[in-house]
């Protein structure tokens, strides 16, 4: 209580030395910066942990409101409707996980048209409809990583399919087609990718689509979901189908979501970068943009806080790092992170 009411005076002084300060370091006065973080869908853990990147930088940097947003389900027509919404209230930058990497442009456009400075993160929109375009780890090697996981769980053999997110997902199908381009080498002959099916990053359609698979082939001896609700749903079906042990999984699991998985041999090894990082760093590239400190071009630097700085390479597009592999080992140190 004291503690509270300490936070609440320390609270009305910033805010009164704000008001008396009259504007002159901040163009826009006592207004903050409204920066919006668009995800694919609500529920989802992985983008509550983004939603607490974005609060974090906010804090930091002191001038930003963190707004967190996105469609119940996860929709280019749900992301689009937003959109509209805050071009309306002219808020004054949008990071944006792209349901679609082409159908959001011409939204995007009309934001970007209207002052509002975009990027996507995560999941991508195409050149045209952002300036930067944050992705956490090289497309390639996410795909050829996940690709090698599945192998070495399942001694490298079998039939393995993947069970991915929506169908229309940049970065999913990005990893996806580097996928198949592991499966090309010849040290993979004995493995053979039979599908790939869509959970939509939704838990119970996720489940379902793995049942599916499981009934559909006997011989199934691996799964790869590169998304965190799908690994999550894929274990919980692997366990209830009595496939533990003979159906192996790995993916790109949250690790708070998917420790008793990971600990209990369901799910051998799984790998995932730092979401609150993304979410973090999406928001201090905005502060950046809005703030006019870089254009966002091609070359630029970005300096983004606790995390160094950010390089915008070719069309835009800026990598984080590389992703933590997870197993039994470590999972827990990395579940009471993220
Ligand atoms: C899900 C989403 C997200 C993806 C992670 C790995 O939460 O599809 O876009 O990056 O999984």
């Amino acid at each position: 209580e004291n503690m509270k009411k300490l936070f609440t005076i320390a609270l009305a002084l910033t805010l009164v030395c704000g008001l008396f300060a009259g504007g002159q370091q901040e163009p826009k006065g006592d207004q903050p910066l409204k920066i919006v973080l668009l995800v694919k869908s609500l529920g989802n853990g992985f983008f509550e942990a983004v939603a607490d990147g974005g609060v974090e930088a906010a804090a930091e940097l002191g001038n930003v409101e963190s707004i967190y947003m996105g469609p119940s389900s996860a929709t280019a027509e749900g992301q689009i409707d937003i959109i509209e919404t805050l071009i309306a209230q002219r808020v004054d930058g949008i990071a944006i996980s792209a349901n679609d990497r082409d159908a959001l442009i011409p939204v995007t456009k009309k934001a970007m048209a209207a002052g509002i400075k975009v990027i996507s993160f995560d999941s991508g929109i195409a050149p045209g409809g952002r300036t930067v375009d944050l992705i956490p780890s090289d497309s390639e090697l996410i795909g050829r990583q996940q690709v090698q996981l599945i192998a070495e769980l399942t001694d490298y053999k079998g039939q393995v399919a993947v069970l991915s997110a929506t169908s229309q997902a940049t970065n999913q199908n990005a990893w996806i087609e580097w996928m198949y381009e592991e499966f090309k080498d010849p040290k993979y002959k004995d493995m053979e990718l039979v599908e790939v099916v869509y959970g939509d990053d939704a838990a119970d359609k996720s489940y379902r689509e793995a049942v599916g698979l499981m009934q559909k082939y006997p011989e199934l001896t691996g799964i790869i979901s590169p998304t965190t609700v799908g690994v999550l749903a894929a274990s919980k079906a692997i366990e209830d189908e009595g496939m533990k042990g003979k159906v192996q999984i790995t993916g790109l699991g949250l690790p708070s979501e998917m420790q008793h998985y990971v600990e209990n041999g369901t799910c051998g090894q799984m790998a995932l970068w730092n979401p609150v990082d993304l979410g973090y760093t999406s928001t201090m590239i905005l502060e950046a943009l809005i703030s006019g400190k870089v254009p966002g071009n091609e070359g630029d630097m970005i300096k983004v806080g606790r995390m160094g700085e950010v390089k915008v390479g070719l069309d835009g597009v800026s990598i984080m790092g590389t992703p933590f592999v997870f197993n039994k080992d470590n999972i827990a140190t990395y579940a009471a992170m993220f």
